[in-house]
């Protein structure tokens, strides 16, 4: 067997992208609250004053504050070991800056927890998914305020104690490294920008960015003593980071293009997991810091923090891989969400351009665990689709079947190989918004819900084909794939 008999088969979602209930039973409003719906050629603009005109896809998502039982039954018959979904911070203080914590607040996910638990299923908890309170956003403008850090610690502080005995495993901030990147601003930093603004804001001042990486020190911080606290409250945590998995190949064997890839891989990938798993900015920051002028204020005590707030292990979402070029005449872009680059002709891509790459999920395993030798975890990968009712009214969604075993093979590889492999939760298990598009039309889920684009739809549940084969999968542990 390559997996581990503890191996945790489960599902991913994010609360701003699937909970709904934006403002009901004193939640207050997030960032993600006050962007639009969009498409990949009509971007996501936010709104500073929410207007009621408009429809926000986090408001209603797809009601699983209303429909958990439902949801996590179902995942309970799929066999799944793990959920992994985020706590919606503005659920528990509606600003980010009460002194008190909201009761109906940590009832619904004490609910949650207890469900799980009937179902036999462990949850991970993600504490910052995308979600700072927009309290905290317009005050302090994000992350960039370094208040933030306090605000942060009293809620993850909360979320410990109160959960101490439901929630084992813990992680910090999603894809903490798309801050690295200036798309990253509104929905990773809470970095307020222009009204009506694109959410993929592309372009940025030398003093945004300057701001932007004081913003991630910030987060690098309160990362650390997260880490630090949850594990004074409850010895037995586990407490990961997460990285969104960005994987750039040298477009051609020109050492111009290699040292390109290498370098990129260093910005996108690997900068965050350097401080959060070794505990110190990598050597590299140095020149890129002293290259781009970027002056940050690392206060007395931070390094020291850094180095002892260091996870237990390694999380990543991933996706696709794509090129680097150091030639000007390539051009050719692939799609993507974060960090896209140029097309690579030996792959094919989904209806969103994203390039399906799972021999890249082995490369990726491989490089990450002989850096660091912690634990690594897949908690995000899959396919977005279209999926269509067949005529028989069912969905036959063998694409998204198909996706996922050509992954899971090449996790068992990597396992074999020798990487220490803890878990693996499909994302989007149940239906629901991209955060990048903010669209219904690309799904990901085996099971579908009733909703679309503009907001119709009763959110009835319904089993794709993709339910019952993971189920095999699960019951097996991954070695019937057929
Ligand atoms: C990751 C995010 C998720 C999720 C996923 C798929 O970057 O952590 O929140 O949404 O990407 O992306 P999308 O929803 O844009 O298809």
């Amino acid at each position: 067997m390559s997996l581990r008999d503890d191996f945790l088969w489960g599902g991913a979602v994010a609360a701003n992208q699937y909970e709904g209930a934006w403002n009901e039973d004193g939640k207050g409003p997030s960032v993600p609250d006050h962007v639009r719906g969009g498409t990949v050629s009509a971007p996501r603009l936010w709104d500073k004053q929410i207007d009621e005109n408009v429809y926000y896809p986090s408001h209603q998502a797809v009601d699983f504050y209303h429909h958990y039982e439902e949801d996590i039954d179902l995942m309970g018959e799929m066999g799944f070991k793990c959920f992994r979904l985020s706590i919606n911070w503005s659920r528990i203080y509606p600003t980010g800056m009460e002194e008190e914590p909201n009761q109906k607040g940590l009832e619904f996910y004490h609910k949650v927890f207890r469900r799980c638990k009937e179902n036999n299923i462990e949850p991970l908890v993600t504490l910052s998914h995308y979600e700072l309170p927009w309290g905290l956003s317009e005050k302090y403008n994000g992350w960039t305020g370094r208040e933030v850090i306090d605000h942060f610690i009293r809620y993850a502080k909360t979320c410990f104690e109160e959960y101490r005995d439901e929630v084992k495993y813990w992680l910090t901030f999603n894809e903490i490294n798309v801050g690295m990147k200036s798309i990253g601003r509104i929905l990773a930093l809470g970095m307020q920008g222009k009204d009506h603004e694109s959410m993929l804001v592309m372009n940025e001042t030398d003093e945004e960015r300057n701001d932007r990486f004081q913003a991630i020190h910030h987060q690098f911080v309160a990362s650390a003593k997260a880490v630090i606290l949850g594990h004074e409250i409850n010895p037995d945590f586990k407490i990961g980071n997460m990285i969104a998995g960005s994987l750039s190949y040298a477009y051609t064997c020109n050492p111009e293009d290699v040292l390109m890839a290498e370098d990129q891989m260093n910005m996108n990938n690997f900068f965050c997991g350097d401080v959060q798993v070794r505990g110190h900015y990598p050597y590299y920051a140095k020149r890129y810091f002293r290259d781009h002028n970027i002056n940050i204020r690392i206060e007395e005590g931070d390094e020291e923090l850094l180095k002892k707030g260091t996870v237990d292990f390694y999380s990543f979402s991933y996706y696709m891989s794509s090129c680097v070029s150091a030639d000007p005449e390539v051009t050719d872009k692939a799609g993507g969400n974060i960090f896209m680059g140029i097309k690579n002709p030996y792959l094919e891509a989904s209806d969103w351009g994203w390039q399906i790459d799972p021999e890249g999920l082995r490369t990726y395993l491989n490089r990450v665990y002989g850096r660091y030798e912690i634990p690594l975890m897949v908690v995000e990968n899959g396919l977005g689709a279209v999926d269509e009712r067949s005529e028989d009214g069912k969905f036959h969604d063998t694409y998204r079947i198909d996706y996922l075993r050509k992954h899971i093979k090449a996790m068992k590889e990597a396992a074999e190989d020798g990487v220490d492999l803890m878990g693996y939760t499909m994302w989007g298990c149940v239906d629901l918004v991209s955060a990048s598009t903010g669209e219904m039309k690309k799904r990901y889920g085996f099971i579908y819900v009733d909703r679309d684009n503009d907001g119709n739809g009763d959110f009835h549940r319904e089993r794709k084909d993709s339910f019952y084969w993971y189920k095999k999968v699960i019951e097996s542990n991954g070695e019937n794939l057929d």
